[in-house]
């Protein structure tokens, strides 16, 4: 009687799964209509908005289908959330701080220019560049060069959470043609639509993009120069302050508390609040934010107006501290004087780059061997650690290097 019901259960399962079997593929059949509709709606409301018909027609030639990338990646989410550690570790390494210091000397003409007409530093802008799209080296990946045209389409059909905001970066991606800055087979980006070197998505470009090397064009996609001058625009604009840094790594007195608000540094310095690094604060009504990404026992920060400036490019803390460490890093001031709180021992960028390697040749990891450790690389530790009895914690640690290496 049990087992027959069982039997009968999944019949009726395998029933049910065929229905849905069938529906999706009645629903792909239908999706690529769907589509076309919603283009020829969106033509109306992009037309009515000042794109020429010309322009639209031209922007969607060839355009089908959704892309199916796009809405998977848009429905990603990572298993594990990263730790502030994971973050930065990823951004600021050696590789990165490395190859700023040799960009700064490939670019420095241009960077002279451009720190002297924005008045926002060079290391800054180097360091976005590298967290943005690692200096440009990301285009070598197809995935970082689709069609923004069809990407934001894409959202703005089939992804209901995004799908205003797509329509609205459409429409400015649609004028951006318009304009003749960029031609469609060159307006790319990535699923999200974040376009070139330092990855604007169309509202932006339109505020603040500019043609620095006077080619006629704002070009972010071909021209470091304009890149890095369109990003320091962003910046100049958002009210970034010449001549001053993004804030400072502090040790705090014991057993006090702090307010969470902005106050003077002077403020700060007379709670007995000092720098790590044993530097007096510059004099003067500076007001900074205390902020512990990384509780009380890890590194400490007052952010200045600076820090909160660059949260306007992504508006994040992590993003910001990792562009601030990173050009801090690359002008060759020193890392952190405390830690984080990592649980592991971290690997140097080479040793990252021989993990993968290791993880490759045992069948674990078939992506990129690059050093730069991102959820592909960490599902490929789990499953080592999960084979080898360790604890599965996905961390590119000397633990697991030292496990693979005995292999
Ligand atoms: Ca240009």
């Amino acid at each position: 009687m049990q087992a027959a019901r069982t039997a009968r259960s999944i019949g009726a399962a395998a029933l049910a799964g065929l229905l849905i079997f069938l529906l999706a593929g009645a629903n792909v059949a239908r999706a690529d209509a769907g589509f076309q509709r919603w283009i020829a709606d969106f033509r109306k409301v992009a037309t009515a908005k000042g794109v020429t018909p010309g322009v639209f027609d031209r922007a969607f030639r060839g355009i089908t289908e959704p892309d199916p990338e796009v809405l998977q990646k848009a429905s990603f989410q990572p298993e594990f959330k990263a730790a502030v550690w994971d973050y930065i570790d990823g951004r600021v390494n050696e590789r990165s701080i490395g190859t700023g210091r040799q960009m700064a000397r490939d670019w420095k003409p241009w960077l002279d220019h451009i720190e002297q007409t924005f008045g926002v530093p060079r290391t800054v802008l180097l360091a976005i560049w590298s967290v943005e799209t690692n200096y440009g080296k990301i285009f070598e990946n197809p995935a970082a060069v689709r069609s923004t045209v069809r990407s934001l389409a894409t959202l703005g059909y089939a992804d209901s959470r995004r799908s205003k905001w797509a329509s609205g970066q459409l429409v400015a991606a649609l004028k951006i043609l318009q304009t003749g800055d960029i031609d469609v087979g060159h307006l790319t980006g990535s699923w999200a639509g974040a376009m070139g070197h330092t990855q604007f998505i169309p509202t932006s470009y339109q505020a603040f993009a500019v043609d620095i090397d006077r080619d006629g064009r704002r070009d972010i996609w071909g021209s470091v120069p304009d890149a890095l001058a369109s990003a320091a625009n962003l910046l100049a604009k958002g009210g970034w302050q010449a001549g001053k840094t993004w804030g400072y790594e502090v040790l705090l007195p014991a057993g006090r508390k702090f307010p969470s608000g902005s106050l003077t540094l002077d403020q700060w310095a007379a709670m007995g609040v000092v720098r790590a690094n044993g530097k007096p604060f510059p004099r003067g009504a500076d007001k900074a934010e205390l902020k512990l990404p990384d509780g009380p026992t890890g590194p400490v920060f007052l952010m200045t107006k600076n820090f909160f400036v660059l949260k306007k490019y992504n508006n994040a803390d992590t993003y910001a501290l990792a562009v601030g460490l990173l050009a801090d890093q690359i002008a060759g001031y020193g890392g952190l004087v405390r830690d984080w709180n990592r649980p592991y021992t971290r690997l140097t960028s080479d040793e990252s780059e021989e993990l993968q390697r290791r993880l490759s040749a045992l069948g674990y990891y078939e992506g990129k061997i690059d050093g730069m450790i991102g959820e592909g690389s960490r599902t490929a530790i789990r499953a080592f650690q999960a084979q080898a009895g360790l604890t599965q914690d996905g961390h590119p640690s000397k633990e697991v290097l030292t496990n693979l290496r005995r292999r």
